[in-house]
């Protein structure tokens, strides 16, 4: 999508910390981050939400556990522990409508809100 601004990112038409790319899914570092490893793994290929996935994105969503896995062992939190997160739609607070998971790690996480 033309205006979708992580689709931009992917594209390397506006500025990012990358930490992983490859055909599927780009990783990004979180612009606001929350955690001290902070960052968004995204299909490539533009989808806006989990409500608008198709079972032809199963492959696609499902391939972004696996690069989550990656980097955070790439990033040293995989023995201690991290937090996969996909916001959906506002009560979610999802701002960007381009599929992103969270990777969140680096510090103990409160109970989930
Ligand atoms: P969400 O609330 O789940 O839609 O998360 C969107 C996240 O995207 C939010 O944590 C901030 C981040 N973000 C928004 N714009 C940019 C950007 O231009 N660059 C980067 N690196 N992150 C962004």
């Amino acid at each position: 999508m033309s205006d979708c601004i992580f689709c931009k990112i992917i594209k390397g038409e506006i500025p990012s910390t990358k930490v992983y790319s490859d055909e599927h899914a780009t990783a990004f570092r979180d612009i606001q981050p929350a955690a001290p490893t902070h960052i968004l793994i995204v299909p490539n290929r533009h989808i806006d939400s989990i409500n608008a996935m198709t079972a032809d994105d199963e492959q696609t969503v499902g391939y972004l556990f696996s690069v989550a896995k990656k980097i955070a062992a790439q990033e040293g939190i995989a023995e201690g522990g991290y937090r996969l997160i996909i916001n959906t739609n506002a009560d979610a607070g999802q701002t960007v409508f381009h599929i992103h998971l969270h990777l969140l790690g680096g510090r103990r996480m409160g109970v989930m809100a």
